[in-house]
């Protein structure tokens, strides 16, 4: 599928894997909303794609817990920005890694309310264009951690779990409507993920990675670039990807 000019809205952007996806569907011609809260960082990031690719983006300034937000932000986009072709539901993060009997409660609520009702709330403004025009490419960023759940992981696994089956319910929902849905489920990635994980604890982050070679954000916005530009018959509905060092979510191997 050629991409020119297709409008993709990522969540997320402002850093890792949503970034690592406004530049490789920059360079690929598409007109791109790019959507998180630190809209200084969307700012920087659309001049730099429009110096070096000439690409149109349009900002929104959104946290995608604000159910009434994402409603209005979505219904107030200009007419030449509302015809979304692709979703890439990025917007997600983890927080803390304490026991089931000892987790911090405001930590829990967070999660949920970002990683299940924020892509909920996106996707249920989002679709029903999708379905009216019989076009459209959902791209859900799923984990691992939707596939198992690790010690001290609970509600991190439970929301990735819980991305994994609305995945299945979008497709399953709007299928006859050429919709495309696809759950990508990668291990560990070198992001700010592991910083926000552990509250501004820079070295305990990099502690996560020490040994192995994790998976960068590009691997990852690679992969969701190739099933974003599959022929409109051929749909991913689940991609799990891997650091060659991580046999699983407590595996690894550490040199
Ligand atoms: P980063 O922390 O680098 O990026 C997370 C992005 O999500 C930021 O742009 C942040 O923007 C945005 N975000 C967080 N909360 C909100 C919110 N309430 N409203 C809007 N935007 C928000 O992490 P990654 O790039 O690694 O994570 C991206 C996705 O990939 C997440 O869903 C994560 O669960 C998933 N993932 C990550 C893995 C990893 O190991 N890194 C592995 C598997 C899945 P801002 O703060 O500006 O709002
Ligand atoms: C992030 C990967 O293994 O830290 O989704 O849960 S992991």
């Amino acid at each position: 599928m050629n991409l020119h000019n297709q409008i993709v809205f990522i969540t997320g952007a402002s850093a890792g894997i949503g970034r690592e996806c406004a530049e490789l569907f920059a360079e690929a011609g598409a007109r791109l909303i790019l959507a998180a809260r630190r809209t200084e960082r969307l700012t920087e990031l659309a001049a730099s794609l429009k110096e070096r690719f000439g690409t149109a983006t349009h900002c929104i300034s959104l946290d995608v817990r604000d159910r009434a937000a994402v409603k209005t932000a979505i219904e107030a986009l200009p007419a030449a920005w509302q015809e979304i072709d692709i979703l890439i539901n990025n917007a997600g993060l983890s927080r803390g890694m304490d026991t089931f009997q000892e987790a911090n409660l405001d930590d829990w609520e967070e999660m949920i309310d970002t990683n299940v009702k924020g892509l909920l709330y996106v996707s249920r403004s989002v679709l029903p264009g999708m379905v009216a025009r019989k076009r459209g490419t959902v791209i859900n960023l799923g984990s691992v951690a939707g596939r198992e759940v690790y010690p001290k992981g609970n509600v991190y696994c439970a929301t990735k779990h819980a991305v994994r089956a609305l995945s299945q319910a979008m497709y399953r929902d709007t299928n006859g409507s050429n919709i495309r849905v696809c759950n990508i489920e990668p291990g560990m990635v070198e992001t700010e993920f592991s910083e926000v994980r552990f509250h501004g604890d820079k070295e305990r982050a990099q502690s996560v990675y020490k040994g192995i070679t994790p998976l960068s954000g590009r691997d990852i916005a690679e992969v969701i670039f190739f099933c974003a530009t599959r022929p409109p018959h051929v749909t991913l509905h689940d991609i799990q990807i891997m650091p060659t060092a991580q046999a699983s979510t407590t595996l690894m191997h550490r040199q």
